[in-house]
């Protein structure tokens, strides 16, 4: 059925929606990439990016100059929509899917039935049946499946599990979970991905879909924190937590992860309380291990607060270096490295915090107002500071040493001087 879809529209031009319209462009199809910033729309169709993923920028320049790319800010007609709108979730944590319903209300208009629409974002439970009634509601002329001879249209969640740095061959390499409202939709969804996935492309309802990829991001959030109380239970043991993980990993079926300042992103930080909410009181295990890296940020604040008060000085200054969520990429969203920063510039007033984030040229918002946080660059951050506080692995960082900075003036949260010396 798929062979006749030739055109489609990818609605937000974020992270996932931009990757996805510029593969499917690159794989011939006619995409309209549509989003509300118009600054992102102009931006795309300059063939330009407006954040950091490797080789990103190459596909949408390609896509845009074959002619196959263009962006819009006003929802057009197409055969297939694939929604990738933000479900950031609410103060009390439940899923805001104001987004959803958002994207949902420009596409009810331009259906006549027949379209295939896929809900990509992460989602709770119920979300992608959420959508589907949200637009049968617009459009009770249409129906999900072609009862009362209303026309038909195909649904399906297919969640992203790309990891940010590596967006552009995940998108191709990485299996795929197609969960349809109905088994059709899930086999039209699954060719069209087929379009430039090669991994295997798994059918499945979209429920379990939807609860797959919180699974999936929940397990890691809970093998991080296994991570993070072994770095917090070594540091009172006085036992190096990099070199007990490493010794550790060499039994056949052990694999912890690394301990780190915190858990950041849009992703892993969010995704589980998506479960705790639809089944709070079973949902223990995940709710505490976001709980323990929750924590992490605060626990990292009081050892380096602990360490400048042993240094008996009035104006000590703090190198900190990194600010995104993770290694490689400009995303501060969620950074736990922010979050220390910020808390760090408030407990030590008197001091100053110098700031390396090689991949951003302004401190965000949440630190460009703190008058003893600036962000310099690692030279000068680095030669005078009384502590060089290692936030993020950046290969940017690599070159440094401990031996060449002064041991006693290094706090890794990232063990990354600790692995390259091992
Ligand atoms: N982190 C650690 N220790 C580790 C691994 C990660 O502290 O051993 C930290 C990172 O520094 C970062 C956070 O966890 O702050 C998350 O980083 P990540 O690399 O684990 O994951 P994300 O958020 O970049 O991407 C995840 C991926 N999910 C899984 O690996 C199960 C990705 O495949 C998903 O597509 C993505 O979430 C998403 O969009 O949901």
């Amino acid at each position: 059925m798929l062979n006749t879809i030739n055109r489609v529209a990818v609605v937000g031009l974020g992270y996932i929606g931009l990757p996805t319209a510029a593969i499917l462009a690159t794989n011939g199809i006619e995409v309209v990439g549509v989003d509300v910033n118009s600054g992102t729309v102009d931006a795309v169709n300059r063939g330009e990016v407006p954040f950091v993923e490797p080789d990103l920028g190459v596909h949408v320049a390609g896509a845009v100059s074959q002619g196959h790319l263009k962006a819009t800010t006003e929802t057009p007609s197409a055969q297939a929509y694939i929604v990738a709108v933000p479900t950031p979730f609410r103060e009390d944590r439940s899923a805001d899917l104001s987004y959803i319903e958002a994207a949902a209300r420009g596409i009810a208009p331009q259906l006549q039935g027949g379209e295939l629409l896929i809900l990509e974002s992460t989602s709770p439970p119920g979300a992608t049946e959420h959508m589907a009634n949200y637009i049968l509601e617009l459009r009770p002329d249409l129906s999900l499946d072609g009862s009362d001879s209303r026309p038909a249209l195909l649904v399906a969640h297919c969640p992203e599990r790309v990891l940010p740095g590596r967006v552009m061959i995940e998108l191709v390499t990485n299996d795929r979970i197609v969960g349809g409202m109905t088994p059709e939709a899930a086999e039209a969804a699954k060719e069209l991905y087929a379009v430039f996935c090669q991994g295997e492309i798994l059918t499945t309802d979209a429920v379990t879909a939807e609860m797959a990829k919180l699974v999936e991001n929940s397990y890691r959030d809970v093998n991080i924190a296994f991570a993070n109380e072994l770095s917090v239970i070594s540091d009172k043991l006085g036992i190096d937590v990099w070199e007990l993980i490493r010794l550790a990993n060499h039994h056949p079926r052990v694999n912890i992860l690394q301990p780190g300042p915190g858990v950041g992103g849009h992703c892993i930080a969010v995704d589980p309380w998506f479960i705790v909410a639809a089944a709070p009181d079973d949902a223990q295990l995940i709710r505490t291990a976001r709980n323990v890296n929750d924590a992490k940020p605060l626990w990292v604040v009081e050892q380096v607060a602990a360490h400048v008060n042993s240094l008996g000085k009035d104006d000590v200054k703090i190198a900190a270096l990194g600010l995104s969520f993770k290694a490689n990429i400009d995303d501060l969203r969620e950074s736990p490295a922010v979050e220390i920063v910020s808390n760090l510039a408030g407990r030590a007033a008197g001091h100053h915090i110098v700031v390396v984030e090689p991949h951003v040229s302004e401190l965000p918002s949440k630190l460009a107002d703190i008058d003893n946080v600036t962000l310099v660059d690692l030279e000068h951050a680095v030669e005078q500071a009384d502590v060089v506080l290692l936030l993020v692995d950046h290969d940017v960082f690599k070159d440094l040493s401990p031996s060449d900075l002064g041991h006693d003036r290094v706090i890794d949260t990232r063990g990354m001087w600790s692995a390259l010396a091992g």
